[in-house]
């Protein structure tokens, strides 16, 4: 039949011809697409016993329109990667009941349940000690399987050549690691910041550091990567009583530096900061670059051991992990600075009353991140960027 688009009356039939669903008189849908890229609709039972979430590609980016053509086959991107997750933490990502590659339509958990991470905060919740924690293993996990340490060399080439994503590395390469640099339609920014915006585009350090990071997105396939760890990406929740911790929308991964991971997550950790301190509701937000490098330093560590090439001495992890957590630094940089004079803004510092003095704040310290990360050789270090001692 083809690859057809999906509207909300769609998707009982649909589920049941893909065999997800029998009884289609007590199935109700309803579309909760929210994301920038793709739809998503959550079908459920009327006695509230059943729910499918259905997520499908469309041949554009949602949010911009058919103005913005996009390759409906980053949802084979996102599948490939749920598949390498599900081996190393099954736990840590919604359960995939199918993938239709004629539709580029993921059928998986309903996570309803749960909140995305970023709602949270922005409502003022805090972390909690297990999210970063969770979120620093899962990297860890995932890195460590899909690199030259967990996988015999030949495997690895072809997970290289398999999880090649050339549209969707252009959109991280363009939005994230250039355009906002340079004159570009899609940056935008709040009136009050136009001195910065200009002021950065001036920079010429700054951009070669950009450069460098940008070639490291471009060239350095140490590992597969989510590719988009935002904490829009992650929901958070209790079931049975247990902390649960969920990574999604993995539509970005490509093997990559693994510090484009960790620094996407540690930006908007940063950004979450600067909210909380502008309203003052800062509670355990200063902790989690900490907490989620931790974790995914002893997970990595404890890892080591079973690695496949042992020409990859004891000395060499040192440098390796040395080598992240300063790619980490920067990366956080950019992605700090995209989403405030770029394209694709966060809601933490949009929806404040006073967006200005949180952004500016924010934009100084992605600068830091980025120009001093060589310097910033520890956790104290980055804080003090991040927090100046007054
Ligand atoms: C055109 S897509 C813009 C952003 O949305 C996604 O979530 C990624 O973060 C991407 O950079
Ligand atoms: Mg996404």
């Amino acid at each position: 039949m083809g690859y057809r688009i999906l509207e909300t009356d769609d998707i009982p039939a649909y589920l049941h011809e893909r065999g997800h669903w029998q009884n289609l008189a007590d199935i109700s849908v309803r579309e909760v697409s929210d994301g920038n890229m793709n739809r998503v609709f959550l079908a459920s039972s009327a006695d509230g016993n059943r729910s499918l979430a259905v997520k499908q590609a469309l041949p554009w980016v949602r949010v911009a329109g058919p103005s913005w053509p996009m390759n409906p086959d980053r949802a084979d991107a996102e599948a490939r990667a749920y598949e390498q997750i599900a081996k190393v933490a099954p736990d840590k990502i919604p359960a995939i009941h199918g993938y239709d590659p004629e539709n580029f339509a993921l059928v998986m958990e309903d996570m309803s349940d749960l909140e995305v991470l970023r709602t949270l905060l922005n409502e003022g919740a805090a972390y909690g000690p297990h999210t970063s924690a969770r979120i620093g293993e899962l990297v860890a996990r995932l890195s460590f399987a899909t690199s030259d340490f967990g996988m015999a060399s030949a495997d690895r080439k072809a997970l290289i050549a398999a999880s090649v994503s050339p549209e969707l590395c252009k959109i991280t390469e363009d939005v994230v690691l250039s355009e906002p640099y340079i004159e570009h339609e899609h940056n935008h920014w709040h009136e009050g910041l136009d001195d910065l915006a200009a002021a950065f585009r001036a920079d010429a350090r700054l951009r070669t550091e950009v450069a460098d990071l940008r070639h490291a997105f471009m060239t350095s396939a140490q590992a597969l990567l989510h590719g988009d760890l935002h904490t829009g990406s992650i929901m958070v929740g209790t079931r049975e009583g247990t902390p649960v911790v969920r990574v999604f929308d993995p539509e970005f991964s490509f093997t990559g530096p693994i510090g484009f991971d960790l620094g996407l997550y540690w930006a908007n950790t940063l950004v979450s900061e600067e909210r909380a301190r502008a309203l003052g509701t800062l509670s355990d937000h200063e902790d989690q670059l900490r907490l989620s490098w931790e974790a995914f330093e002893s997970e990595f560590r404890r890892l080591w051991p079973t690695r496949v090439d042992t020409f990859f001495d004891d000395a060499y992890l040192d440098r390796f992990l040395r080598r992240v957590w300063t790619e980490s630094l920067g990366y956080a940089g950019t992605e700090i600075i995209r989403r405030i004079i770029g394209f694709a803004h966060l809601t933490d510092l949009t929806t404040l009353p006073d967006p200005v003095p949180a952004s500016r704040r924010a934009l100084l310290l992605g600068r830091q991140l980025i120009v001093h990360r060589d310097e910033l050789t520890d956790v104290a270090a980055v804080r003090a960027v991040v927090q100046p001692p007054s």
